[in-house]
C-alpha cells in the first residue's frame, strides 16, 4: 500500500498492529488477559510510528506513554472513570485505543483529529488541553463534582451511583508551572479522591530546568526510599484490607513500589507513591489496581518513562522527537523543507543577539521554549543573561518585571498564545508600574496544525487596551530586525512586538537594525487619485500589496500603509488616509477588538466618520476558533487573503456613476 492510499485508507492492516483490530473501544482491551498486554503495546507503537511519519506532530511524547496508556485503559472504566491528559500531546496512543484508531493518521490534517485533547472530538476526552500544567485542577474539579453528587444522592436516599475514579497524567515538564501546585495545594486540603499521575521523562520540550526538575531526578534515584518492608506496610494504610493483604503477596508489588514519607508531595497531602517503571506492565498495573482501588485522599503516582521509547532514532535524538514532520520510518529522518528565506524566529534571535553585543543589559527570558524562541542562538553567545525559567510564564513576566526595576532591559520571548496565562503579570507587574519589559510574541497570528488551542489570536486585543503599552507588528523580516532594534531603544514603558511562525517573505535583511519612530506607520504606495487604501498590520501586507495588484489592474488605485504600530496609532496617517479615500480597509492577523477596533475608536473619536464619506472595513479573524487547518486555508476562511481583500475592497466600493446619481457598491451592481 502507498503512503498517500494508508494516509486516506485508515490503519495499515499489517500483522505488526493486527491485535488492535478486535480493540475498537477499551472496553474490549479490558477483556483482554494482561499476558497479552504487551503486545497490544507494542502494535500501538507501531500504529502511532506509522502515523506520525505520514502526518507529522508529536512522537516522542506519545510513545513514552504507550504502556502507561495501555495499562490505563485496562486497569480504569474509561470513560466513566476520567482521564485527563495534560497538554494532551501525549495522547496519540489514547487515540488509537478509544476508537479513533481509523482517523488516526488525519492527525492535524485539515478536518481531521486535533493533535490535543479535545471534548467535542470523544467521550474519552473529559477535557480539553494544548496548554499545559491545568490536569490537576480539572481532574481535581471532576473529583469534587463526583463528592457533591454522591453527597446529596446520600441526603436524598437515592442509590449510590457509580464508583468512579479521576485521573491526571501531568509530565515533570508540566509540573514546572504554578498551576500544577495551585492545584495540589487546593486538593491537599480537600481530601478529595483524585490520582495525580506523574509521567517523569525527565524531559520537557528542551531538557527540564529548575529545582523541581532536580528533585524529581532524586526521588527517581531512590535516594529518598524508605526500606521495602516499611513501604509496604504504608502502602497497606491505603487500601482495603482484603486488598492490601492480596496486592502485599504480589511479588511485583514489593518489587516496584515504595511510598515516600516526607516527600514535597506528602507534605502537601498527597500519598506518594513510586516510582514505577512506567514501561513494564508486570510493575504497572498492580500498581494502578491499588491506588484505583484505595480509599484514600488524592494519591500521586510517580512513574518514571523514556520519551521516544521503542523508536531508535527518536531515543537517540536530543529533543527525543518530541515535535516532527513526516519522516522515513526505517532511518528516522524527516522531510524538513529546504526555506526560501529566514525564519521570523531566527531573524528575531539573531537580532538580539546582535543588541545584547552593545549593550550587556539586554538579558533574555523563555519559558521552556528555547529552540521555538531563537533564545537557544542567544543562549549560546551569551548564556549568562538567558534564563529559562521552565514552564511558568506568570513568572517569567514578572521575573522580567524585577530585571527592569534595576535597570535591566528584559525582552520576554513568549508565544502569543502562552503570553495569555500571564495577563495579570503583563497588567499589573508591568504595564501599571510602565517598566520597559520588551515582549516578543513568536506565532503570531495563525499557526495551522496546532489549531485554535495555538492560535496567536488575541494579543493584539488584549495588550492594546493597556495604558502605557506600546504595541508593533512587523510585516516583513527586515522590520522585525527594525523592531527589536526599536523595543532595545524603548526605555520608558513596556513595548511588545509581534511575528508569525515561519518564514519570512526574503526581503534583504538590514545589517542592522534601526530604531522606528513610536506610533509612526510608513506608506507602503502612494499612488495619485487612489479611491481604496489597504491598511496593513503585520505580516498580511503580502496579501494586501497582491489585492492592490489585482484591484490596479482592473485601474482602481491602491494606497498601501504599513501601520507596523497598533499602539500609540500613527493619528496623522490614519486620519490622512479616512480623508483622501473612498474606502478604507484595516487588516490584522488577530482577534476582532484589535488593531481594527483602535483605528475605529480613533476615526470616530476624531469625527472622521460623521460625513459618512470613507467607507471603513476591519478585516479581523473571525469571532470564533478556527479548527485547525493549513494556515492559508485559515486565512482565506477569514477572508484575509487577497481574494478576501479584494472581495471586501469591491462590496465596499462606491460605484462612480455621474455627477448628482446616488453612490451604490460595485457589488450592489
Ligand atoms: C502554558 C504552556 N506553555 C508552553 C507550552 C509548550 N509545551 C508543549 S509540551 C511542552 C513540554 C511538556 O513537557 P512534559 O510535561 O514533561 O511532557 P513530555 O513532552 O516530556 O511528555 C511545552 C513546554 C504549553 N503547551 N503550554
Amino acid at each position: 500500500m502507498s503512503r498517500q492510499e494508508t494516509t486516506q485508507a485508515g490503519p495499515v492492516s499489517s500483522e505488526a498492529t493486527a491485535i488492535l483490530d478486535g480493540l475498537a473501544e477499551p472496553a474490549s482491551l479490558r477483556l483482554l488477559p494482561e499476558s497479552e498486554l504487551q503486545a497490544v503495546a507494542d502494535a500501538v507503537r507501531t500504529e502511532m510510528i506509522d502515523a506520525v511519519s505520514v502526518t507529522g506532530g508529536h512522537l516522542g511524547s506519545g510513545l513514552g506513554v504507550v504502556e502507561l496508556t495501555v495499562a490505563l485503559h485496562h486497569v480504569f472504566d474509561t470513560p466513566d472513570d476520567r482521564i485527563v491528559w495534560d497538554v494532551g500531546h501525549q495522547a496519540y496512543p489514547h487515540k488509537i485505543l478509544t476508537g479513533r484508531r481509523d482517523r488516526i493518521r488525519t492527525l492535524r490534517q485539515p478536518g481531521g483529529l486535533s493533535g490535543f485533547t479535545k471534548r467535542s472530538e470523544s467521550v474519552y476526552d473529559p477535557f480539553g488541553a494544548a496548554h499545559s500544567s491545568t490536569s490537576i485542577s480539572a481532574a481535581l474539579g471532576m473529583a469534587v463534582a463526583r463528592d457533591l453528587d454522591e453527597a446529596s444522592a446520600k441526603v436524598k436516599g437515592a442509590p449510590a451511583g457509580k464508583r468512579r475514579n479521576m485521573i491526571a497524567v501531568i509530565g515533570d515538564g508540566s509540573m514546572s508551572a504554578g498551576m500544577a501546585y495551585e492545584a495540589m495545594n487546593n486538593a491537599g486540603a480537600l481530601k478529595s479522591r483524585l490520582i495525580v499521575i506523574l509521567n517523569d521523562n525527565d524531559m520537557s520540550i528542551a531538557p527540564p530546568v529548575g529545582a523541581m526538575s532536580a528533585y524529581f531526578a532524586r526521588l527517581a534515584s531512590g535516594d529518598a526510599y524508605q526500606s521495602l518492608r516499611e513501604t509496604a506496610k504504608q502502602l497497606g494504610k491505603l487500601l482495603p484490607k482484603a486488598i492490601y493483604q492480596r496486592a502485599a503477596a504480589a511479588e511485583e508489588y514489593a518489587r516496584s513500589l515504595v511510598v515516600g514519607s516526607g516527600t514535597m508531595f506528602e507534605e502537601m497531602g498527597f500519598h506518594y507513591v513510586g516510582p514505577v517503571d512506567g514501561h513494564n506492565l508486570d510493575h504497572l498495573l498492580p500498581v494502578l489496581k491499588n491506588v484505583r482501588d484505595s480509599e484514600q485522599g488524592p494519591i500521586l503516582l510517580h512513574v518514571v518513562t523514556q520519551k521516544g521509547k521503542g523508536y531508535a532514532p527518536a531515543e537517540a535524538s536530543a529533543d527525543r522527537y518530541h515535535g516532527v514532520v513526516k519522516f522515513d520510518v526505517l532511518s528516522g529522518v524527516q522531510a524538513k523543507a529546504k526555506p526560501n528565506a529566514p525564519a521570523y524566529t531566527r531573524v528575531f534571535g539573531e537580532s538580539l543577539i546582535k543588541a545584547a553585543d552593545a549593550d550587556e543589559k539586554v538579558v533574555a527570558i523563555t519559558a521552556a521554549m528555547p529552540g521555538g524562541t531563537g533564545i537557544d542562538l542567544f543562549g549560546q553567545a551569551h548564556p549568562e543573561r538567558t534564563f529559562d525559567v521552565g514552564i511558568a510564564e506568570q513568572h517569567a513576566v514578572t521575573f522580567a518585571g524585577g530585571l527592569a526595576t534595576e535597570g535591566y532591559k528584559p525582552f520576554v520571548a513568549i508565544y502569543s498564545t502562552f503570553l495569555q496565562r500571564a495577563y495579570d503579570q503583563v497588567v499589573h507587574d508591568v504595564a501599571l508600574q510602565n517598566l520597559p519589559v520588551r515582549f516578543c510574541m513568536d506565532r503570531a497570528g495563525l499557526v495551522g496544525a496546532d489549531g485554535a488551542t495555538h492560535a496567536g489570536a488575541f494579543d493584539l486585543a488584549y495588550l492594546c487596551c493597556l495604558p502605557n503599552m506600546t504595541v508593533m507588528a512587523a510585516s516583513d523580516e527586515a522590520e522585525l530586525v527594525h523592531m527589536v532594534a526599536t523595543a532595545h531603544a524603548h526605555d520608558t514603558g513596556p513595548i511588545a512586538l509581534r511575528y508569525p511562525r515561519g518564514e519570512g517573505v526574503g526581503v534583504d535583511l538590514p545589517e542592522r537594525g534601526v530604531a522606528l519612530p513610536i506610533g509612526k506607520g510608513r506608506m507602503v504606495r502612494a499612488p495619485e487619485g487612489a479611491r481604496v487604501a489597504l491598511l496593513a498590520l503585520g505580516t498580511r501586507m503580502a496579501e494586501a500589496l497582491k489585492a492592490a495588484d489585482a484591484l490596479e489592474a482592473e485601474g482602481i488605485a491602491v494606497s498601501v500603509a504599513d501601520a507596523r504600530f497598533a499602539k500609540p496609532l500613527d493619528e496623522a496617517l490614519i486620519l490622512d488616509l479616512a480623508g483622501r479615500h473612498e474606502v478604507l480597509v484595516t487588516l490584522e492577523e488577530g482577534s476582532v477588538g484589535g488593531f481594527g477596533a483602535m483605528v475605529l475608536h480613533l476615526l470616530a473619536e476624531r469625527g472622521a466618520l460623521d460625513a459618512g464619506r470613507v467607507r471603513v472595513r476591519t478585516l479581523t479573524l473571525p469571532d470564533t476558533y478556527q479548527d485547525h487547518n493549513t494556515p492559508d486555508a485559515m486565512y482565506a476562511e477569514a477572508g484575509l487573503d487577497a481574494a478576501g481583500i479584494l472581495k471586501t475592497v469591491k462590496a465596499a466600493l462606491p460605484e462612480r456613476k455621474a455627477r448628482g446619481a446616488k453612490l451604490v457598491s460595485v457589488a450592489q451592481k
